[in-house]
């Protein structure tokens, strides 16, 4: 058995952060050892989501866990070839962040609750509706797979200033 890994993140702008990921065929071992990865991952962030793409690995699998009371249990949740399949009319207003966009959070709209229906890691066919913080991480996350970031949702001045100041980070990170 091979251990999990802390996967390195890819930080915007990189081509493959704007590249539609590609259908998983088939759920095997090494996919799901892929999801482990993902979960240590985004655990060790810490963050509370993580799509395949942000790890180079241009698959449509995406992992998240929005429980935020430390006194509650964990529910880390895996979602291959996720769809949603209904939106609500009513919008929801949240901060969000990303992980390849360290430090810049701008406020995104979406719809407030998203039913999805998704492949599960043994092949089976899973269907929930999610609401709150997970609503909007699931649609965060299956922009990734499409090649969307949250800041393609600002105005363009707003994206060219966040995107300048990762492009300056990424070019100080390489120096050091
Ligand atoms: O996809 C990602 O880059 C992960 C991103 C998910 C997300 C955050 C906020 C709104 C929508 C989607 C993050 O996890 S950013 C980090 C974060 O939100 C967080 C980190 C530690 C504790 C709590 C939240
Ligand atoms: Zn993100």
């Amino acid at each position: 058995m091979t251990r999990m890994a802390v996967r390195d993140i890819l930080i915007h702008p990189d081509p493959r952060l704007k590249t539609p990921a590609t259908p998983v065929a088939e759920v095997t071992d090494e996919l799901r050892a892929l999801a482990d990865d993902m979960l240590e991952t985004m655990y060790a962030a810490p963050g509370i989501g993580l799509a395949a793409p942000q790890i180079g690995v241009m698959k449509r699998i995406l992992v998240m866990d929005c429980v935020k009371d430390e006194e509650a249990p964990a529910r880390p949740m895996v979602l291959i070839n996720p769809s949603v399949v209904w939106s609500s009319d009513e919008m929801s207003i949240y901060e969000e962040g990303c992980l390849s966009i360290p430090d810049q959070y701008a406020e995104v709209e979406r719809p407030s609750e998203v039913e999805v229906v998704w492949t599960g890691l043994e092949g089976e066919e899973r269907r929930e509706r999610f609401d709150g913080l997970w609503a909007t991480c699931v649609q965060h996350e299956i922009d990734h797979l499409d090649g969307k970031l949250f800041i393609d949702y600002l105005k363009p001045l707003k994206r060219q200033m966040i995107t300048r100041k990762m492009v300056k980070l990424k070019r100080e990170k390489a120096r050091a």
